[in-house]
């Protein structure tokens, strides 16, 4: 069986470099906030989210250039996100990606206006796709609800912030669910559905996607936070067990680390049946899907 691990490695390698078109070289003052957008992008990440997209487009047959922007457009959102979690009004982190955090790197106001012209340019680069206009509005509408504030991940951050501090719920298990799919779920929901919108999928096969998401969500979220407990910080490259320490509503600490394994194993396993009416087409996907469940970083 092919290695997870190295197709994403020569994804992530082609990725980066066509990445680096969006990014010339400005070295005026009036860049600095667009310098630091480029490093936290180009340092380090997995780019899961831009494979997931070109894998479920591939289902179709859209060829990778079609997909890029789109691709490249949700990794720049993806990094806007990280960055202003890392923020001292948020998650307080010094490293990301085995990197300084980018207000580490240049100083909280930069991060802040990177942040934001990464969200921004997610939208201009989207918009310079390949693809028809009715394509272009499709996504766009459906990558702003993804991240936004009424049940997207702006809305996921909000309830996680607030379930740190109030943990006076009678059912934990429901809140940490609806959090998650919002916070960590909807921007890997975003690329399934962005690949069949690219590849004119059926409302059948879109919606076969969109399970398929779900069950990846919460499994990818449960390995975080099963990371963040038994994780090596030098691999995963941030500081860890700070769910516990600031007593953090989660999968393991409501279910324990065996149980939550063994909880997304059963999604995983569901997930890949749920593909498997793409037959081979789908082998990429179904590695990737596996392989949320054994990352170690
Ligand atoms: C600040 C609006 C706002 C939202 C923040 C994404 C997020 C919401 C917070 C990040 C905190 C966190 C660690 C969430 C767990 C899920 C997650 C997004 C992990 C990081 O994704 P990976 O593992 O990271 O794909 P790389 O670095 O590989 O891209």
């Amino acid at each position: 069986m092919a290695d997870i691990t190295a197709i994403l490695q020569q994804y992530a390698t082609k990725f980066n470099k066509d990445l680096e078109i969006y990014f010339p070289k400005a070295e005026d003052k009036e860049h600095r906030a667009f310098n630091a957008m480029h490093y936290s992008l180009m340092n380090g990440g997995k780019r899961l989210r831009p494979f997931l997209l070109h894998e479920t487009a591939a289902l179709f047959g859209v060829p990778y250039d079609t997909a890029f922007p789109v691709a490249a457009s949700l990794e720049m959102l993806h990094t806007y996100s990280l960055i202003h979690d890392d923020l001292p009004s948020m998650d307080n982190d010094d490293f990301r990606r085995g990197f300084p955090t980018c207000h580490k790197a240049y100083d909280e106001a930069t991060a802040i206006l990177a942040g934001d012209g990464l969200l921004t340019y997610a939208f201009e680069v989207l918009n310079t796709s390949p693809i028809s206009d009715s394509k272009k509005v499709e996504l766009t509408l459906l990558l702003a609800r993804a991240a936004g504030a009424y049940d997207g991940m702006v809305a996921g951050q909000v309830l996680d912030l607030y379930t740190d501090t109030h943990q006076e719920f009678a059912h934990p298990e429901e809140v940490i669910k609806h959090t998650e799919e919002m916070k960590t779920g909807r921007l890997l929901r975003y690329p399934c559905e962005a690949g069949a919108v690219l590849g004119n999928a059926t409302a059948d096969e879109r919606n076969t996607l969109i399970k398929f998401s779900r069950n990846l969500g919460i499994a990818f979220q449960i390995t975080d936070d099963i990371l963040d407990v038994v994780g090596d910080e030098k691999v995963v490259g941030k500081t860890l067990k700070k769910d516990k320490a600031q007593a953090k509503l989660n999968f393991v600490s409501i279910y324990g680390v065996d149980k939550a394994k063994a909880f997304a194993t059963d999604l995983i396993n569901e997930a890949e049946s749920l593909i498997d009416t793409f037959g081979a087409k789908a082998d990429n996907l179904k590695m990737l899907s596996r392989y949320f469940l054994t990352r170690n970083h």
